[in-house]
């Protein structure tokens, strides 16, 4: 069920509860600023979600509170965990998806990282 993206955070979402580690997730990649783990529905062969460790709902919500360092540490962080998949070439997707019309399902901000095939077309 999409999630209204400008509700406040809620400290108990599936990401929320992994990040502290109340739920037990294999992390492929962790840094000072994110964490990634592989998506338990994968839509391609590499299929990696990389969340901020930071309290923040949407991309909006980050874009606007987070600081200067947390959205460089987490930029940085999605292209390094592409680079230790072996990703960067022959290549990759990104996609964030946003509130409900973007189809958000959980409400902590995180990328998902396709890869390890080509992907054919956007969807819309
Ligand atoms: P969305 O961007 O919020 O729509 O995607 C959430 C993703 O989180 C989705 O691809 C789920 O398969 C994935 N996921 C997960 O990897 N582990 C979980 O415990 C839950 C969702 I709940």
């Amino acid at each position: 069920m999409p999630i209204d993206a400008t509700l406040p955070y809620d400290e108990q979402n599936i990401f929320a509860k992994i990040l502290r580690g109340d739920i037990p997730a294999t992390r492929v990649y962790e840094d000072e600023w994110a964490i990634a783990i592989r998506d338990i529905a994968p839509q391609a062969p590499t299929h990696i979600l990389v969340i901020p460790r930071g309290a923040y709902v949407s991309w909006d919500d980050f874009s606007t509170r987070g600081s200067e360092a947390e959205i460089a540490g987490f930029v940085r962080a999605v292209g390094a965990v592409a680079r230790a998949e072996g990703l960067v070439e022959p290549g990759y997707r990104l996609l964030a998806n946003i509130g409900a019309h973007g189809g958000q399902e959980v409400p902590h901000l995180h990328v998902h990282l396709f890869g390890g095939a080509p992907l054919g077309p956007m969807l819309a």
